[in-house]
């Protein structure tokens, strides 16, 4: 994290994780994949595909940042041991209704991939 903060970092991430790649040093996982997908021949060709794809990375740092919150539903700076009582509370209701949005959502996205329904998005 000190490596953040030097000021010889014209644009420094705000967090980990990040990736630096020659000059480049890139931050947020979803712009890190973005980056790296085509590099990789991970994602389509298509401007529609590559930004489909985007999409259901960015719902995914979404449905992680709500995994994080159910540890720290008060406060990210607080210990989760200072919010025990309304990380349970968070918990429960994100097993009841977040975690059967977000699988329902990815399931109808596999199974209406008219290319493939083992991938979201492609046919590999
Ligand atoms: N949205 C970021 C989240 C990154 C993140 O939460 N990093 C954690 C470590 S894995 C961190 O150091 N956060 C510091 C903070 O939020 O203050 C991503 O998808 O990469």
């Amino acid at each position: 994290m000190r490596f953040l903060q030097s000021d010889s970092i014209e644009r420094p991430p705000f967090a980990p994780p990040y990736l630096k790649a020659g000059r480049l040093l890139i931050g947020q996982t979803a712009n890190i994949l973005q980056f790296l997908g085509p590099r990789h021949g991970l994602v389509p060709k298509s401007a529609g595909d590559r930004s489909w794809t985007h999409e259901l990375q960015l719902t995914l740092a979404d449905l992680v940042a709500e995994v994080h919150d159910t540890h720290h539903p008060v406060a990210s700076s607080l210990y989760y041991e200072d919010q025990k009582k309304e990380a349970r509370r968070r918990a429960a209701d994100f097993l009841a209704n977040r975690v059967p949005k977000f699988l329902g959502y990815f399931e109808r996205v596999l199974e209406r991939n008219s290319r493939g329904d083992r991938f979201l998005v492609g046919a590999n």
